[in-house]
């Protein structure tokens, strides 16, 4: 593996977390500027990895522009999940169409909210082998 400052290695990819909060759209854009781009979760044990870090997460998973269908950040579609119990819910009719890490201490904990709340983020960079 390598290091670069700010940044944690987990099997072949390098994962810098965010201290601010901002919208979806906002905290992909940092990413991008660093190289990365918001996490994609491809395994049980990246979900468990980005799971334990507190807080509420952005991951790199949206429907907006998508007619309605997830997509990763990357153009794949949703395959394996890891939803919270009863989401995603669209809460009260809102319009809930990026999804954040909300239970840390729960396997499955993803929750669709609106794209416009702040969270923290994690980006997420491959490691060239
Ligand atoms: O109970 C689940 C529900 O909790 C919140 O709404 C009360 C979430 N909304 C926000 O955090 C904005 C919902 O997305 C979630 O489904
Ligand atoms: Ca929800």
């Amino acid at each position: 593996p390598y290091f670069q400052r700010g940044w944690v290695y987990f099997r072949s990819s390098l994962y810098f977390i965010s201290s601010l909060k901002k919208p979806w759209q906002e905290s992909r854009v940092d990413c991008l500027q660093q190289g990365a781009d918001l996490v994609i979760i491809n395994s049980r044990e990246e979900q468990d990895f980005i799971r334990k870090f507190y807080g509420l997460i952005w991951i790199g998973l949206t429907r907006r522009g998508h007619n309605g269908t997830w997509r990763w950040v990357d153009g794949t579609p949703l395959t394996k999940s890891y939803w919270s119990p009863g989401e995603p819910n669209e809460f009260e009719g809102k319009k809930e169409d990026c999804v954040e890490i909300k239970h840390h201490e729960m396997d499955d904990s993803w929750n669709d909210i609106p794209c416009e709340d702040q969270n923290f983020w994690i980006c997420e960079k491959m490691v060239a082998v």
